[in-house]
């Protein structure tokens, strides 16, 4: 039997006017989450859609070291892209939870430029650049990246915002309190959902305020940024209310710790305990899930799109 690909799995949405009929805001909100994601090139994400790490770091807590080499970051990329990525996030900068160490522009520029150079024109699925800086961005758009992936939601750096307004490219915000370096001493919440929903809420819209579009924004709530294992697990757990909010929900919870702390720390129980992630993330609505192993994750979400969806609908 032919395995259908991920795309083939989704259901169009027809998506009517939905202004001044009347509706609640739920119910705009639900019209707004389309199931794809238009990049000012004219390429289309397809949602729900895998995105695959790179990390082009010798330091990152899961796969540091391991693609500083630009050829092997390359076949990387070209690997995940074969195993079903819709999206490949390359980095530059770990934002491990313990010891990262923050590095200046130009060697970021330095690790990712050779990469994203090497891969223009060989990869037909976007690159997101997981930078806060803007000159790395800067970098990356002129070397045809199509979204900045930052995980400071764009506040690390003042030019950051007006560049992607500028550039028209997609934005994904996440949320963290303190700085790479320093989150998990502000893992602390009367109510992590409430929180996390309301900043997500209150920087997408100042972000708008700089001249972004709604339509380029991703909120992402920064699993294990400033959250122990039990926050983490509450957000996953609302994802539901999240995604509510009518934009695309990115989820990153690939090989964390409290992944680790669940599943195993061996390789395959971690795995396992990710693609489980992945599954439930898709189910509860989610748009995005980031993961090191693409093909489980394209595995498990096909499974999740398929039991929402039905087999003959
Ligand atoms: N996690 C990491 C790095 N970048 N970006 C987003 N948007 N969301 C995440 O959860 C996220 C991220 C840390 O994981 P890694 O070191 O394995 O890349």
């Amino acid at each position: 039997m032919r395995v259908p690909s991920l795309a083939a799995l989704v259901p169009p949405v027809r998506l009517g006017d939905t202004a001044n009929r009347g509706e609640s805001e739920l119910e705009t909100n639900a019209k707004r989450r389309r199931n794809v994601f238009r990049l000012r090139d004219g390429r289309m994400i397809r949602f729900p859609a895998v995105m695959g790490i790179l990390n082009v770091t010798p330091d990152s807590f899961s796969d540091g070291g391991r693609y500083l080499d630009p050829r092997r970051a390359v076949a990387h990329a070209l690997a995940m892209e074969a195993a079903g990525a819709g999206i490949i996030d390359i980095g530059g900068e770990s934002t491990r939870p313990h010891g990262a160490c923050e590095v200046p522009a130009a060697v970021e520029v330095a690790r990712v430029a050779p990469v994203l150079e090497r891969l223009a024109g060989r990869l037909k699925v976007p690159i997101s650049i997981d930078t806060r800086k803007s000159e790395v961005a800067k970098v990356a758009l002129d070397t045809g990246a199509a979204i900045i992936n930052d995980v400071s939601a764009l506040t690390a750096d003042p030019a950051m915002a007006p560049l992607a307004a500028e550039r028209g490219c997609g934005v994904v915000l996440m949320h963290m309190r303190g700085g790479p370096a320093d989150h998990v001493r502000f893992a602390r919440y009367r109510d992590v959902v409430g929180e996390v929903e309301a900043a997500l809420v209150a920087r997408a819209g100042e972000v708008q305020r700089s001249g972004v579009a709604r339509s380029r924004i991703i909120l992402d709530p920064g699993l294990g940024f400033a959250k122990n294992a039990r926050h983490s697990i509450a957000l996953i757990n609302a994802l539901p209310r999240l995604c509510a909010l009518g934009y695309p929900i990115m989820v990153g919870a690939s090989r964390k710790g409290f992944v680790r702390a669940t599943s195993g720390a061996a390789p395959e129980a971690l795995e396992a305990g990710t693609a489980a992630i992945s599954a439930i993330a898709v189910a509860a609505g989610a748009a995005i899930v980031r993961v090191h192993d693409v093909a489980m994750a394209v595995a498990a979400v096909k499974m999740a799109a398929v039991l929402k969806r039905g087999w003959d609908v």
